[in-house]
């Protein structure tokens, strides 16, 4: 397996950024925060890991992602368009009436999305299942999941946590988007979650936490995690800050689903500019 190296990640991160801002721009608004701290995930995963077809969405013997924090479905489309699933134009659709791109994870709307989300606690379950099956027809697949920090104060997520152990689904490849944020405050304030590396380790998981804005350190742990068989289920969870990769959006008090006027818009994409700059890309207009 070849890994790519930072720089041609951080690139892919950027790009990823690029899309959904362009997503959510055309929407006026949406979900920002919690989509562009997935960036560096979904450059990594769909980089180097995901075994899909993009001229073939619903191949039987592809990965699976499962984004169950499904309101980041600006991240999951620019990277797809990204990929070539489809083109980017359509990441202007998000949230029309004409459905081309709602702004939760659409499975039937969407090629290469697997799974329709946004109902929180269910993605994992989902996961579960797809991981189960492959595991009993025999078939060399991974499924990926990216569940959020308030998500997991929903109980079935616990529930599928403990499916995942006891069928000793090792092909189940989870993240966990730890930006101690949720739609109404901190985790601390609304559902305190504690330490959610030794919560997964005390229900049979293997468990780490990574620094979710470093591509190499993420990309490390996914590697890891995809060569050990060892009967246990993976969580990664990644170290984030809401909004990461846009200061004026971190900086905000509540980031979680925000209007996007054009001044807003103009202060994120100066900074991708200047991020472009330092990498070596440049937006195109
Ligand atoms: C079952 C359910 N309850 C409530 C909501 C409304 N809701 C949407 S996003 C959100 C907060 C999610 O927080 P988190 O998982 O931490 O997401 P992130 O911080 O990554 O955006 C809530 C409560 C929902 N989508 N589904
Ligand atoms: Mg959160």
């Amino acid at each position: 397996m070849r890994m790519s190296a930072r720089t041609q990640l951080e690139q892919t991160a950027w790009q990823i950024r690029l899309g959904i801002i362009r997503a959510i721009s055309s929407n006026h608004g949406g979900h920002i925060g919690g989509s562009l701290d997935l960036a560096e995930l979904m450059a990594v995963v769909y980089s180097d890991f995901m075994r899909v077809k993009t001229e073939e969405p619903r191949w039987a013997d592809r990965d699976f992602m499962i984004v169950s924090k499904g309101h980041a479905g600006p991240a999951l489309y620019a990277t797809l368009a990204l990929k070539g699933f489809f083109s980017s134009d359509r990441l202007e659709n998000l949230n029309k009436t004409n459905n081309l791109l709602p702004g939760h994870c659409d499975r039937n709307k969407v090629p290469g999305v697997d799974a329709t989300t946004g109902s929180l606690g269910q993605g994992l379950s989902l996961a579960c299942g797809a991981a189960l099956s492959a595991k009993i027809t025999g078939r060399d697949q991974r499924v990926f999941c990216v569940t959020g920090d308030g998500e997991s104060a929903e109980g079935q997520i616990w529930e599928a946590a403990q499916f995942a152990a006891h069928y000793k689904l090792d092909n189940l490849i989870a993240f966990l988007d730890w930006n101690k944020m949720q739609i109404d405050g901190t985790n601390d304030e609304v559902m305190a979650l504690g330490d959610p590396v030794a919560k997964y380790q005390a229900f049979g998981w293997d468990a780490c936490k990574v620094n979710g804005a470093d591509v190499l350190e993420i990309q490390e742990a996914v590697l890891r995690a995809v060569e050990t068989a060892d009967g246990k289920p993976a969580m990664i969870v990644l170290d984030t800050v809401k909004g990461q990769g846009a200061r004026c959006i971190m900086e905000m008090a509540n980031n979680h689903c925000i209007g996007f006027p054009d001044s807003l818009r103009e202060q994120v994409m100066a900074e991708l500019r200047e991020q472009g700059r330092v990498l070596g890309m440049e937006v195109e207009d």
